[in-house]
């Protein structure tokens, strides 16, 4: 049992990296509201963590059952002190004039505007109650650029200067706020990239030894579980077989 006992709220909490922090502050002992849109995997999940878990099932997209269900939390879970908001995604890979416009709005609304609804509904109650901390993943791609990134690594950037303006207006609270820009992971992450391609999926990580979700997690919980005066703004990882390569120059 943790000393003090968190209640933890992750958005995005069916794989990858949402579902490691899940098991990560389970492990402690802290109170955990899980979300994502697959609610088979949440029950699976809420049945395996041995601590007072909470399943939510919502697509973020949809601002009015974020709402609903987010102002409908009971008892113990409604005091959210850490959101981790997690939920989002990358589809295609294709450079901006052959790229899906469909695929662009679904970004945009799941990664900056969903992740906005949450956060405008968890916020305030952190605030009144003079504690809380937000935990944003962005990713590298908010700043490297690279060819078919386009979309995705701009609302990524979006991501970012939303925790960095977040912790500008939340100076002189308690309230803290963290952005986690993590390289290349092996989570579900390229599957839903590649629109359900497996094999097109794993030859991203081959021959490397890529971050998992384990790892993102733990940056999560090392930023959580600093001392309350210590904010850490950001924390940019990449497996070691990975760096920034700097600008490209196309010659005739
Ligand atoms: P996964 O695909 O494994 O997990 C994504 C999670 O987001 C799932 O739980 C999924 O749940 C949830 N999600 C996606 N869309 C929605 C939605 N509309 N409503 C609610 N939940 C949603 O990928 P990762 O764990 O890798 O990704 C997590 C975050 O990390 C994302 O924001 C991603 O952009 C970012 N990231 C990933 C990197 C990587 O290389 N893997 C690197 C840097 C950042 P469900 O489908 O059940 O709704
Ligand atoms: C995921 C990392 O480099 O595939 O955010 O965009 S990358």
């Amino acid at each position: 049992m943790a000393e003090t006992r968190l209640t933890v709220l992750i958005t995005g909490a069916t794989s990858g990296f949402g579902e490691a922090t899940a098991r990560r502050f389970a492990r402690e002992g802290h109170r955990i509201v899980i979300t994502g849109r697959r609610e088979d995997r949440l029950e699976i999940l809420a049945g395996e963590l041995k601590t007072p878990v909470l399943p939510l099932c919502f697509d973020v997209r949809d601002k009015n059952e974020a709402d609903r269900l987010l102002s409908g939390i009971p008892g113990d879970f409604a005091e959210i002190d850490v959101l981790v908001n997690n939920a989002g995604l990358a589809l295609g890979i294709e450079k901006a004039h052959e790229a899906s416009f469909d695929d662009w709005e679904t970004m945009i609304d799941t990664n900056c505007k969903g992740l906005a609804y949450v956060t405008r509904k968890v916020l305030p109650g952190m605030v009144a109650r003079g504690r809380g901390h937000i935990v944003n993943i962005g990713s590298i791609a908010a700043t490297y650029a690279y060819p078919g990134g386009n979309v995705y690594g701009a609302t990524k950037a979006f991501v970012r200067q939303f925790s960095r303006n977040l912790r500008a207006e939340l100076a002189g609270t308690p309230v803290r706020v963290t952005v986690i820009e993590p390289g290349l992971a092996e989570t579900e992450f390229s599957v839903v990239r590649f629109h359900g391609d497996a094999e097109r999926a794993k030859k991203v990580y081959e021959g490397t030894s890529p971050l998992s979700g384990e790892d993102v997690a733990d940056a999560i919980h090392w930023a959580v579980t600093r001392p309350p005066h210590v904010n850490v703004d950001a924390i940019e990882l990449m497996p070691v077989c990975q760096a920034s390569a700097g600008l490209s120059i196309h010659r005739k």
